[in-house]
């Protein structure tokens, strides 16, 4: 395939934005080569500037759980937008959208609406400490909660695939508030609780982790964190800005059975647009401003555009649960098909799979940061490159999750793993 379009407009745009990209994974440096510059996309396909057509395993890393450009979410935007695109003030549609939310997820009474999933996970660790009046809180290394100070310590995503987890510009004073366990590891959240006694505000995690690759919680674990919170006064936060509205309706608490105490999202609940949110029960929620001393607010927050499209979203996928079972199908047949190919290879490889998030790991046995990080990189760019050739879009980092969307075909999946096949032949 050509990329000359894409590797010239990448030339034009590395001299006026920072690597030539509005967000680091994007530019390629995990795989090499340079990024792909997409001009259009429709249900289950890019098209890139070069006019190559590719099929998409990222699903704008997330969001697009019913293919690019779904058509009653694009004409709900453009009704919309007839209407006006900001005012700063209340609107109706945000209490729709709220009410369907908390219709939808177990847990909640209240939600508030923000505009990015960093955003999200950034007020609801403010919003745990204002509750409980503790400072510290607990994360898992390899989880990534977007990119606000208190998170980058040990994080994944794009900070693990740079190989800087703890970036430069987080003050000491916030770091030591950090706590570091490791995620399916509850002796480890055991020690941190003990050391610090009555300290600790939070513990935050992906459920199901999705950016150290994807990661499977093993069984009690998660258990075993409502236990350990319930016992010592602690809030559990479950970042489901990449589970939200697709593992199940009501997310990783519906499909795993656990109770968060906060809970948070993105992507899917903006149907493409810019939205996150973050929702609780009654009590926890009071406690924002106004109705409480934290604070909290935005001017793009509920934005009637991102509303709109978001609103058309959660009300497709409440009416068509069906969405999640079809996902779950379509996932599952992929992952026969790649182990089926894999297995007959020399390859040392781990496919984790929950739902419609699924990842090829090149090693053996991933279960936490440490496991993934052995992946072998070298073979994985390969493997990236390879597929891309072959027209196979997946995210250009070992540390990321492939996301699946319900527009993908038996067939799209059956070249993929035809693909696949190709690929790992020539490694
Ligand atoms: N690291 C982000 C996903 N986990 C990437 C987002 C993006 O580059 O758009």
């Amino acid at each position: 395939m050509q990329y000359k379009r894409s590797s010239a407009l990448f030339a034009e745009a590395s001299k006026y934005i920072p690597g030539g990209v509005n967000s680091p994974v994007r530019a390629f440096k995990a795989v090499g080569g340079t990024p792909i510059f997409v001009k259009e996309a429709k249900g289950a396909y890019l098209y890139d500037e070069d006019g190559n057509k590719l099929i998409d395993y990222i699903a704008s890393w997330g969001p697009m759980i019913l293919g690019h450009a779904f058509q009653p979410v694009v004409d709900a935007v453009v009704e919309k937008t007839k209407q006006g695109t900001s005012f700063g003030t209340p609107t109706e549609i945000e209490t729709e959208i709220a009410k369907l939310a908390v219709s939808m997820v177990p847990n909640i009474d209240k939600i508030r609406f923000v505009n990015s999933g960093t955003e999200a996970c950034m007020s609801a660790v403010r919003l745990a400490r204002g509750f409980t009046g503790k400072e510290k809180i607990i994360k898992f290394s390899g989880c990534y909660h977007g990119h606000s100070d208190s998170f980058l310590i040990q994080a994944g995503s794009g900070a693990v695939t740079f190989g800087s987890p703890n970036s430069p510009g987080v003050t000491q004073g916030t770091a030591k508030d950090t706590l570091l366990a490791d995620y399916n590891n509850l002796e480890s959240v055991k020690a941190l609780i003990e050391a610090n006694k009555g300290e600790i505000a939070t513990i935050i995690l992906e459920p199901v982790p999705g950016n150290m690759g994807c990661i499977i919680p093993k069984k009690g674990f998660l258990e075993g964190l409502r236990a350990l919170c319930d016992e010592n006064g602690i809030l559990l936060i479950f970042d489901e800005v990449m589970t939200g509205f697709r593992l199940a309706k009501g997310g990783a608490q519906e499909f795993l059975n656990i109770k968060a105490d906060i809970v948070t999202f993105g992507k899917v609940i903006g149907g493409g647009l810019p939205v996150g949110a973050f929702a609780a029960r009654d009590e926890i929620m009071n406690h924002l401003a106004p109705l409480g001393p934290v604070y909290q607010a935005g001017t793009l927050s509920g934005n009637p555009l991102a509303m709109a499209a978001g609103l058309t979203m959660l009300k497709y996928l409440d009416q068509n649960e069906i969405v999640f079972k079809s996902l779950e199908d379509k996932t599952s047949y992929l992952h026969d098909g790649l182990e089926r190919v894999l297995s007959e290879t020399d390859l040392t490889y781990t496919i984790n799979r929950l739902g419609s998030m699924i990842s090829v790991h090149f090693t053996d046995e991933v279960y936490d940061f440490k496991t993934s990080a052995k992946g072998n990189n070298e073979t994985f760019k390969k493997f990236f490159h390879g597929m891309l050739n072959e027209g196979v879009y997946l995210p250009p980092s070992a540390f990321e999750t492939w996301f699946l969307n319900d527009a993908l075909t038996y067939e799209d999946l059956d070249d993929t793993i035809a693909a696949v096949e190709k690929v790992v032949g020539e490694l």
